[in-house]
């Protein structure tokens, strides 16, 4: 059953969730960061947030694109603007990608796998990616938290390129979902995991790392330039990934391309 994609109808759905307060939806934008970004320039305030139902530039980290057609999925961007200090903005990334988990383990009853830094996949698929970004803009500082889930495309709606490597919730369920219902949960569980985060990011980060398979994990990831693998450890306070190479020497990531990952006793391991 779904219902319709309207921001009455998401509006209704949030009712007092203070999420989503302020909203925009839109049929169709360049990028919802993009807007969200603009608006907060213009004074939007601590949980405004941006729909569309398609994006024409919508994008992911370092210049990539995300394929953003109409019709299907969700694309949302959530402001965190209530003068959060700085070493903890950088830690929101983990905060949606636990989001994002949690809403689809509720509202599809399966469990994602969240790989560093950013991504949302399901049996070694990418549904979902997250993108946070601090524009500059007068006043309080912002944090944009951009949130992409494949909803209800067919595989063979995606672009030839990713067509291996992304799938859509219904695709993996073979149900057709309620995108205002998807979305609604989620702006309440970002609500929930934010009071809890403010106060203190070590909730969200223990399950940041139950959904990511730590300790049963092995990451091989490029890192300026070099290849280094190692188990992960542990996320340490500044969000660095901690991985135990094959010398047994402790290697602290904060930046890195994730070539490939491996799950102890997972047939998922994938690369993208
Ligand atoms: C991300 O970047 O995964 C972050 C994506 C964030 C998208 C949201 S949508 C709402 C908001 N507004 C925006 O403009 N962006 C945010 P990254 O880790 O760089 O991954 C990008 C890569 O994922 C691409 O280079 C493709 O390989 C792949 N990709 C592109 N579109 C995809 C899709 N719909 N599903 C799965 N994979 C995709």
């Amino acid at each position: 059953m779904t219902g319709e994609f309207t921001g009455e109808r998401l509006k209704t759905l949030l009712g007092d969730c203070p999420i989503g307060r302020d909203l925009r939806f839109h049929t169709s934008t360049d990028s919802t960061n993009e807007e969200l970004s603009r608006w907060a320039n213009e004074g939007a305030p601590h949980g405004a947030a941006v729909v569309a139902d398609q994006q024409t530039g919508g994008r992911g980290r370092l210049g990539r694109t995300w394929f953003s057609p109409p019709g299907v999925n969700s694309h949302t961007s959530v402001l965190v603007r209530d003068a959060l200090p700085p070493k903890r903005q950088s830690l929101l990334v983990y905060l949606a990608g636990v989001a994002v988990a949690e809403t689809i383990r509720e509202c599809a009853g399966i469990s994602p796998f969240l790989k560093w830094p950013n991504d949302v996949h399901v049996s070694g698929k990418k549904i979902s990616g997250v993108l946070c970004e601090s524009p500059a803009v007068p006043g309080a500082p912002a944090v944009v938290l951009g949130i992409g889930i494949n909803v209800n495309g067919r595989g063979e709606d995606f672009p030839e390129e990713i067509r291996d490597t992304a799938a859509s919730l219904s695709q993996i369920t073979g149900r057709q979902f309620d995108r205002a219902l998807l979305l609604s949960s989620l702006y309440r569980t970002l609500d929930r995991l934010y009071k809890s985060f403010r106060h203190d990011p070590a909730t969200v980060f223990a399950l940041w790392k139950q959904f990511a398979g730590f300790p049963n994990v092995t990451y091989r990831i490029l890192h300026n330039g070099a290849t280094i693998q190692g188990g992960a450890v542990d996320l340490d306070a500044d969000g660095a990934l901690l991985l135990r190479d094959g010398q047994g020497r402790l290697k602290k990531i904060h930046s890195g391309e994730v070539l490939e990952y491996m799950r102890e006793g997972v047939e998922d391991a994938s690369g993208h």
